[in-house]
C-alpha cells in the first residue's frame, strides 16, 4: 500500500493555508504537498508552482510525488469571477475536470471538492435550505460550482471515484484577509475595528447568509474526509452550517469589544449576489451520515477573532 501523499491545490487561499497547517501536524509535513499559482512565503515546502489549467504539469506532480489524495481548492469565487466569467468557468470547472480525470487514471484514494452556497439560487427555499433543492445559481462561480458537483457525482457513479464534497457557508478566519468572495465583509469588518477604523460594508444590514468559523470548516472537511466511505450518500456537496447572521448582528457583537466602533452600509454589486443566496441551511445529511456538528456560534467566533487579531496586531 502506498503511504499517504496529499497535493492541495490552490493552497494559499483562505482555506488552503490553515488546512495545510493541521493536515501537516496530523500526516508530517512531507505528506502534504502544497500547490499554488504563487509562493507566498520561503517555508512553504514542499512547494510545487501549479497553474491548474496546465494539465500536463498536474500529471507530473501527481506521478513524481505519487500523490494519493487531492484537495482541490483552486477557484475563484463569486464577486471575483464576476469581473471575468469564462475565465472563471475556465479554471473552476475545467480545472476540476482534469483532477477528476487524473483521479480515475491514478487510482487516487481520494479528492475534495469545495462546493458552496453560491449553488443557491432564487428558486431556492430561503430558510433552513434543505439538501436537495432546486439550483438556479446568478453567479458564474455558482454555475460552475454546481456543475462541478454534477462532475463529482458523475465521477463516482461512473467510475467509483472516492470524491467528497461541502457546501461551505461564508468562513471567517483570522489567518488571512480574504478577497473576491461575497461573504468577505465579515473578515474585514474584523480587522477595521481592532485597527480603530469605521468599516463601510458592502452589503445591507439586514442581510442574513449563512457562515462558519474556519476551525470548524477545517475539522468539517478532515472529519467528512476520513468517513468511512459506506456513510458518504452524498457525492456532490454535503449542505453544512455553524451560525447566520446580519452585518447589523455582528456590528453589535463587534461593539461589545469595541463601542466606539462604527459602521456604513454602502452595498454594491455584491448585495444582488447575497440576496440571490440562502439565509439559513438544514445540514442534517451531514449530521446523520458522519457525525458533523458545528463548535462555534456568532458569539464564540466574535471572541476568538478579536483574541487572534489583536496578537496579531499586537494590540494587548
Ligand atoms: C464567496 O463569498 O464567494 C465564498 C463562498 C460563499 O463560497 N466565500
Amino acid at each position: 500500500m502506498k503511504s499517504k501523499k496529499i497535493l492541495i491545490t490552490g493552497a494559499n487561499g483562505q482555506l488552503g493555508r490553515v488546512l495545510a497547517e493541521e493536515l501537516r501536524n496530523k500526516y508530517g509535513r512531507e505528506a502534504v504537498l502544497v500547490s499554488d499559482i504563487q509562493k507566498i512565503t520561503e517555508d512553504q515546502a514542499p512547494f510545487e508552482f501549479l497553474d491548474i489549467l496546465n494539465t500536463v504539469r498536474l500529471k507530473e506532480i501527481i506521478g513524481d510525488h505519487q500523490i494519493t489524495e487531492i484537495y482541490h481548492l483552486a477557484a475563484i469565487l463569486s464577486a471575483g469571477g464576476e469581473y471575468n466569467p469564462l475565465k472563471t468557468w475556465n479554471i473552476n470547472l475545467n480545472g476540476l475536470i482534469s483532477i477528476l480525470e487524473l483521479a480515475r487514471e491514478f487510482s487516487l484514494d481520494k479528492v475534495f471538492f469545495p462546493s458552496t452556497i453560491a449553488v443557491f439560487g432564487k428558486t431556492t427555499p430561503r430558510e433552513n435550505t434543505p439538501q436537495d433543492v432546486p439550483l438556479l445559481p446568478t453567479t458564474v462561480y455558482g454555475i460552475s460550482k454546481t456543475t462541478g458537483e454534477l462532475w463529482c457525482n458523475y465521477y463516482h457513479k461512473r467510475y467509483g471515484v472516492d470524491v467528497r464534497s461541502l457546501r461551505y457557508p461564508g468562513i471567517i478566519s483570522y489567518q488571512s484577509i480574504p478577497s473576491g468572495g461575497t461573504t468577505d465583509y465579515a473578515v474585514e469588518i474584523f480587522h477595521a475595528a481592532i485597527k480603530g477604523e469605521m468599516y463601510k460594508c458592502f452589503l445591507k444590514e439586514q442581510t442574513r447568509l449563512p457562515m462558519m468559523y474556519i476551525d470548524d470548516a477545517i475539522r468539517g472537511t478532515i472529519e467528512l474526509m476520513e468517513a468511512d466511505a459506506k456513510a458518504i450518500n452524498v457525492r456532490y456537496g454535503y449542505n453544512l452550517a455553524a451560525m447566520s447572521f446580519t452585518p447589523e448582528e455582528i456590528y453589535h457583537s463587534i461593539l461589545n469589544y469595541y463601542p466606539d466602533f462604527k459602521i456604513e452600509y454602502e452595498p454594491d454589486f455584491r448585495q444582488e449576489i447575497a440576496s440571490s443566496w440562502t439565509e439559513s441551511i438544514d445540514d442534517s445529511a451531514a449530521r446523520n451520515d458522519w457525525g458533523w456538528k458545528e463548535n462555534y456560534d456568532l458569539e464564540s467566533m466574535v471572541q476568538i477573532m478579536i483574541e487572534e487579531l489583536r496578537k496579531q496586531y499586537q494590540i494587548q
